[in-house]
């Protein structure tokens, strides 16, 4: 040992070479460490492995408006998502739904003659919206059976989010961020949503007093979200 350090004291080739071996005593350990904490905080994409994805839904209602038509007639109704802009924060907006509920309230039925159920037609706009519909308009008719002595409620679905699932997913051979980017992105399913409602009053008739009297019907329009938070964890199989 005292011969490699009077050798370390004089000769310059000792002298570089011990400086080189501490270079990668220190150097090594420190590479290492970052390396893995690179990995641990998913730096640069995140880890590529099998994840699971768990959805957990919940319905945020925007609005709800009654419209009341005149037989033949139409009206509008109109929702705009920053009426529950806190309850949207941070979450996906996986599915809007407008929903059409209505009864038959308002047919003066002769006697002899029963009532029948209206009819109603919604075209819907969903161009002041953010989504991945292919189409921003299009309509929906509905025509019921029987008096509608209770209420009947009739649903247009849009995704927002392209193949959604509210399942839980397993992704193969993915990042973090690109299993997170299947849910779309937080913009989705914000901003406005029409719909212009009609009426046509379907009437029962007697064969004695003739044809029932009906003005129209009362229409509620309504739209909710269903909200998303997504949770991803590594798959068990997989670490
Ligand atoms: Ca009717
Ligand atoms: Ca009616």
């Amino acid at each position: 040992m005292s011969a490699f350090l009077d050798k370390l004291k004089t000769d310059q080739d000792t002298q570089i070479m011990t400086v080189c071996v501490a270079f990668f005593l220190i150097a090594f350990p420190a590479y290492f460490a970052v390396a893995s904490s690179i990995k641990d905080v998913g730096v640069l994409g995140g880890e590529v492995g099998t994840y699971e994805a768990m959805v957990n839904e919940t319905v945020v209602e925007v609005g709800s408006i009654e419209l009341s038509i005149g037989d033949g007639d139409s009206a509008d109704a109109s929702f705009n998502t920053d009426a529950v802009k806190d309850q949207l924060s941070g979450k996906h907006v996986a599915i809007a739904r407008l929903v059409f509920t209505w009864q038959e309230t308002n047919e003066d039925t002769q006697i002899g003659a029963g009532a029948e159920c209206d009819e109603v037609s919604a075209d819907y706009d969903l161009s002041g919206a953010t989504h991945n519909e292919s189409s921003d308009t299009g309509s929906e008719s509905w025509t019921e059976n029987g008096n509608c002595a209770n209420e009947v409620s009739h649903t247009i679905e849009f995704k927002m989010i392209d193949n959604y699932s509210s399942n839980n997913t397993t992704y193969e051979n993915m990042t973090e961020q690109e299993v997170m980017s299947k849910y779309g992105n937080m913009d989705l399913g914000r901003g406005s949503f029409m719909t212009t409602v009609s009426v046509t009053a379907d009437k029962g008739s007697s064969p004695v007093f003739g044809e029932n009297d009906d003005p129209g019907e009362d229409v509620t329009v309504t739209l909710e979200l269903v909200v998303i938070s997504v949770t991803i964890e590594k798959s068990e199989s997989d670490t």
